[in-house]
């Protein structure tokens, strides 16, 4: 299986492999670099990527993007209504996290963020298979930094429902800044500070990094989660909306899809001024028959966008200032993620910062190559160079437990924010029966939302009493590991007891063959005696509840094929016709007598009138079996062509021969 990285974006999502030459973004059906992030469904088939793109304004209430921005939340997270704007569909609850209603095979239905993202990642899942001619299970996938565990296991949970393996899951600062470091080299002794900075379609991280030879080490990062160029659009369509009002009196609020348009056109023309300093936005008939027109200059964008514009350096300042670094021992400023291309927010970061700004990396596809290098490294099968990368925990995370008599201690913070990840930290309880501990976020205003801060609980079952009757020590391992989940690694019971440690002997070069017994001292340790059992509760899906969506998810994409292959089928049958048509005329004619050229015809008529009346909504076996029927005596006469065309070439064959 290949080592992928994929870089699910808000707007577009980059796919890249590694294999033993190096590391290669991979092209989607239609050759595109990145995959639009949405997911529509139709009467018959769903539509995923590219085509979802493609039929979004005909379809607006059944295609869903946003789909980082719902994974693992509740409806009632004011982040879920915030997305509301973006997401002309209708949001409902589906067991506590939040779904969508779509109109799909004829049926009101209901699919959770989890099973959206899902089939995204399963419509990634075939391009990518298709593009390396491999099976692909094994992925490593780019999350923002600011996910919460519940959105991480949403994640994970959504690669199992695609058949795909998550391996690990990468901050996406993180994942640039290894696709930074991976392949440069460091001098000795030599420490790089990079600053990398990702403004995308939703969002925007800061990471401060810092780099030495083969390895780097995440020192702080900060975000903020509302500030993508989706901001800017919205901003900009609802100047166009009021001016509209005004100068055309119509409201594309009123009309879903008029608004669309608008927004379409208001991306576009503030891509345009990225480069220019004027732009024109032109629709035609977008309601009411109503032509509009406008234009927009780069600094009337910048005065709309003033609000967002005067937060761009407090996740850098916050950032910087939590690595405790000056601005003088930063090296450089790296700049990636679609947004950064807009000229204020370069020149503002500049003087903020008062360095020349670094575009070192591939501003779309840093992220993917550093998460395809990191599968590989976890890859048994490809060779690549060691490197080591220690991340930052985000939230501080606190466990509890229910304290037994005469422990004074019920809660530790054992995960503060700004430590290593990934880490473990043993703590110790005594205990002699089962009990439970549980981890919670410590503060839940600093969650990305309103979440619940609950994590997981895990039961450690089969502490019993020692000989004497007392509760023997239980030590429990807790974890935030490299994918920045919170776990109970394991726990065991413990004794201290008194052994012989040799001592070490410092002195060099003595001779090894001395008859002195090696010497030691007497210590007290804690000896590991019974591994205890643990079950766990996250918020991740039962397992019995993650195998019935495999099957979901397994009979849609086989619904998918059949529907596509139908339309293979139909399109070859039409393809056929117009085909053995004009050939029959040229270059089959010598080929028929006129009776079967007449037979053909006629057939040929019958069945393009079939296909444009009943054969129009036809199953794949109809369109075989018309097929087969009119080749039945097409392909007799492409045959005595064919055979005559060989008997040319073997006669020509032969002349030369002579
Ligand atoms: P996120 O990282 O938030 O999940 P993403 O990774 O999909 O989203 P990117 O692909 O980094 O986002 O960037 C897409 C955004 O960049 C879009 O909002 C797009 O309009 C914007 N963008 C792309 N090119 C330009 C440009 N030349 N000028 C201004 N904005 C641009
Ligand atoms: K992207
Ligand atoms: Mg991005």
């Amino acid at each position: 299986s290949g080592s992928v990285g994929i870089d699910i974006g808000n707007a577009n999502t980059v796919v890249a492999v590694a294999r033993n030459r190096g590391i290669d973004v991979i092209v989607n059906e239609v050759s595109n670099r990145s995959t639009p992030s949405l997911v529509a469904f139709g009467p018959k088939n769903r539509f995923i990527g590219e085509s979802a793109k493609t039929q979004e304004i005909t379809n607006l209430k059944n295609t869903v993007g946003s789909l980082k921005r719902i994974l693992g939340r509740s409806l009632s997270d004011p982040e879920v209504q915030y997305e509301k704007r973006f997401i002309p569909g209708e949001l409902v609850d589906s067991n506590g996290t939040v779904g969508v209603k779509v109109s799909y095979q004829g049926e009101k239905s209901t699919f959770t963020a989890t099973q959206l993202v899902a089939m995204y990642l399963s419509k990634i899942k075939a391009i990518t298979q298709s593009e390396v001619k491999m099976p692909v299970t094994d992925v490593v996938l780019a999350v923002p930094g600011w996910y919460t565990d519940a959105q991480r296991r949403a994640l994970i949970d959504a690669g199992h429902i695609a058949s795909l393996n998550p391996v690990r899951l990468v901050n996406e600062t993180t994942a640039a800044a290894i696709s930074y470091g991976v392949f440069r080299t460091f001098k000795e002794d030599q420490t790089k500070n990079v600053v990398f900075v990702d403004i995308g379609h939703s969002s925007y991280s800061v990471s401060v990094v810092a780099f030495k030879q083969g390895e780097l080490k995440v020192l702080a990062s900060a975000y903020d989660t509302h500030f993508g160029g989706r901001e800017f659009d919205h901003a900009l369509t609802e100047f166009f909306a009021e001016q509209f009002k005004e100068k055309y009196k119509i409201d594309v609020h009123e009309n879903l899809k008029a608004y669309s348009r608008v927004l379409t056109q208001a991306e576009r023309l503030k891509k345009i001024l990225s480069a220019n300093a004027t732009a024109p936005l032109n629709i035609e008939s977008v309601m009411n028959d109503v032509d509009v027109s406008s234009t927009l200059n780069r600094s009337e964008l910048e005065e709309l966008v003033k609000p967002l514009l005067d937060r761009i350096v407090t996740p850098l300042e916050t950032a910087i200032k939590e690595s405790k670094l000056s601005m003088e021992e930063i090296d450089s400023v790296e700049l990636i993620g679609g947004t950064t291309r807009v000229p204020v927010i370069k020149e503002t970061i500049a003087a903020f910062v008062g360095k020349t700004l670094s575009f070192t990396l591939n501003q779309d596809e840093a992220i993917a190559r550093g998460c395809a290098f990191v599968c590989a490294s976890h890859s048994p099968t490809l060779r690549v160079r060691p490197y080591k990368f220690e991340d930052v925990n985000q939230y501080s995370v606190t466990f509890q437990w229910e304290p037994v008599e005469g422990e004074d201690l019920s809660e530790l913070e054992v995960f503060p924010h700004g430590n290593v990840v990934p880490s473990t930290k043993i703590i110790t309880l005594f205990r002699d029966d089962t009990f439970d501990i549980e981890a919670r976020y410590t503060s839940p205003e600093t969650l990305p939302g309103s979440m619940n801060p609950w994590i997981g609980k895990w039961t450690i079952k089969g502490a019993k009493p020692t000989d004497k009757g007392e509760a023997p020590a239980v030590k429990i391992r807790l974890r935030t590991d490299h994918s920045g989940l919170v776990t109970v690694d394991s726990a065991y019971t413990a004794a201290e007891e008194t052994v012989e440690e040799p001592v070490e002997e410092k002195k060099e070069g003595e001779d090894k063959e001395s008859s002195e017994p090696p010497k030691t001292r007497s210590v007290k340790k804690w000896v590991r005696k019974d591994t205890l059992s643990i079950v766990h509760g996250t918020t991740a899906l039962d397992h019995s509840i993650k195998l019935g969506l495999i099957e979901k998810e397994n009979q849609m994409v086989e619904d998918d094929k059949h529907v596509a292959d139908t339309e293979d089928r139909k399109n070859a049958l039409e393809e056929y016709i117009y085909d053995m048509r004009g050939k029959i005329e040229d270059r089959y004619a010598d080929f028929a007598s006129d009776e079967e050229k007449s037979k053909l015809r006629t057939m040929l008529d019958a069945a393009e009138d079939w296909l444009y009346d009943e054969g129009e909504d036809a199953t794949k076996s109809q369109y075989i079996a018309k097929y087969d029927e009119l080749n039945a005596l097409g392909g007799l006469i492409k045959g005595r062509y064919l055979q005559a065309e060989q008997e040319k070439r073997d006669a020509e064959q032969r002349k030369r021969d002579e």
